[in-house]
């Protein structure tokens, strides 16, 4: 298996392209080279303000006029999909993984199509994996959770157990600290699932930890809990007891439904707005402990390399990010002029998401996008701008400010500040280019 680690890496290989598609090579725009052609400033000047050209079409449409198959015979019975299944037109709403990522041919990372979604829920079937040691195949039956250390009654639960408990409803975004990793020396993978796909964001139905660590009493020493997985890798991590008081769940149903296999059946923690990797998947032991317990996985691993040679550690919380999802390099703009949407993602850990801006020109000028849906607490937030488009190249971005004031920085800034040695925390702003004829690929501007 791969480690996270190999994320700062750059593809050798160059995976074949499928003929037409857009050149993956890194590619660093001057600002200027669009300026000068002024088409993009003319372009804006037609935006919001201006009535968009219509989109319908009057011309006779056999589709609409004369009777179809669909129309005309009986659809299938409703027997034919006990537990139903996307439409076969969504067939390529996939999972997809980066084959020069991972050595074995069984991955231990896939991506969100984050491309051909829309809302803020992550449909269960599509919630980007990482796995460490293989995802586990549990019999709920079988499962225990074990509560112990630095508490007066240590305690064993069966998932029945859990049931007894108080659950609450909430939906937030896990994502995995080496979300956008392998970006940070350049744009390098073409397409928002491949740079910011080990995101997902749903609904869990779970227990506060806090009612558990109480129902085990925590004593006055106490103030670290080591959450463990019970799949082959044993993931650990240590999270300061104060957080696991705060907002973390144990959860055992996400949108509705039990958890999938690969989400961590029967049960993980849920541990908001912070790294990926703390949300121990096959949660099996919770240990309370007076200091960190300095595990693998944050030490030599989820630390951020600087400059100085120096490592920053417990780097937890996921910093104020956004990206593009629609268009994007798997999503162009195939329609032409006119009548345009752009929508995208904005989260952070820190809290909701307060306003999103959106430019067209690579950061010469920002527009406020509309955010629309529930706006909740570390949970992804999906914006919206439309204008009008002059069929002119366009370097899209988007740029996302959270509750607490904190705003996305450009790549540079990041760069400038940490150096290039890191993997994790990427939080950049992400840069599409769209060519006049729709194609769009993954740019940096500088
Ligand atoms: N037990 C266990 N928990 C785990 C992992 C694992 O390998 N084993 N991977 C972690 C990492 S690195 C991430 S990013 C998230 C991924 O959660 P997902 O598979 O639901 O997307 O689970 C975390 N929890
Ligand atoms: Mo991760």
């Amino acid at each position: 298996m791969k480690k996270e680690d190999d994320m700062a890496k750059q593809d050798t290989s160059r995976p074949a392209r499928a003929a037409g598609a857009p050149d993956p090579s890194r590619r660093s725009l001057l600002r200027g080279t669009l300026a000068a052609g002024g088409a993009v400033a003319a372009g804006l000047m037609a935006g919001r303000a201006r009535a968009a050209a219509p989109v319908t079409s009057v011309t006779p449409d056999p589709l609409i006029t004369e009777v179809q198959d669909w129309n005309r015979y009986l659809g299938g019975g409703v027997d034919t999909a006990p537990y139903g299944l996307p439409s076969e037109f969504e067939a390529d709403v996939v999972r997809r993984n980066v084959a020069w990522l991972t050595a074995d041919t069984t991955s231990s990372i896939n991506f969100t199509p984050l491309h051909a979604l829309d809302g803020i829920i992550t449909p269960n079937g599509v919630c980007f994996e990482r796995h460490h040691g293989g995802a586990a195949e549990i019999d709920p039956a079988q499962h225990r959770l074990m509560i112990h250390g630095l508490v007066d009654k240590p305690l064993v639960f069966t998932m029945a157990d859990l049931m007894r408990f108080p659950r609450v409803n909430r939906v937030f975004f896990l994502e995995c600290a080496a979300n956008s990793g392998m970006e940070w020396r350049g744009s390098q993978l073409n397409g928002c699932q491949f740079t910011h796909g080990m995101i997902h964001n749903v609904m869990y139905t779970g227990v506060p930890l806090r009612l558990l660590l109480e129902e085990a009493g925590v004593k006055p020493s106490g103030k670290w809990i080591l959450a463990e997985g019970a799949d082959a890798s044993g993931m650990t991590r240590s999270i300061p007891l104060e957080k696991a008081l705060d907002d973390c769940l144990v959860a055992f149903k996400m949108n509705g439904e039990a958890l999938r296999a690969e989400q961590g059946y029967p049960v993980r923690l849920v541990v908001p707005g912070w790294e990926g990797n703390m949300w121990v998947k096959w949660l099996r032991r919770l240990e309370v402990g007076d200091k960190p317990w300095q595990q693998r996985e944050e030490t030599s691993k989820y630390t951020d390399l600087l400059p100085t040679g120096k490592a920053r550690r417990f780097t937890w919380m996921m910093d104020v990010k956004s990206v593009i999802t629609n268009p994007s390099p798997q999503a162009p703009l195939s329609h032409g002029k006119g009548r345009t949407v752009v929508t995208g993602l904005a989260w952070s850990g820190a809290g909701t998401i307060k306003r999103v801006d959106v430019t067209l020109d690579g950061g010469r000028n920002w527009h406020a996008a509309r955010i629309d849906g529930p706006s909740l607490d570390k949970s992804l937030h999906r914006f919206y701008y439309e204008f009008d488009w002059d069929g002119s190249e366009l370097l899209l971005q988007s740029r996302a400010m959270d509750e607490m004031g904190y705003v996305q920085p450009t790549k540079n800034a990041l760069r400038t500040s940490r150096g290039e040695n890191s993997i994790y925390h990427n939080n950049g702003i992400q840069t599409w280019r769209v060519q006049a004829d729709g194609v769009t690929e993954n740019v940096e501007v500088s």
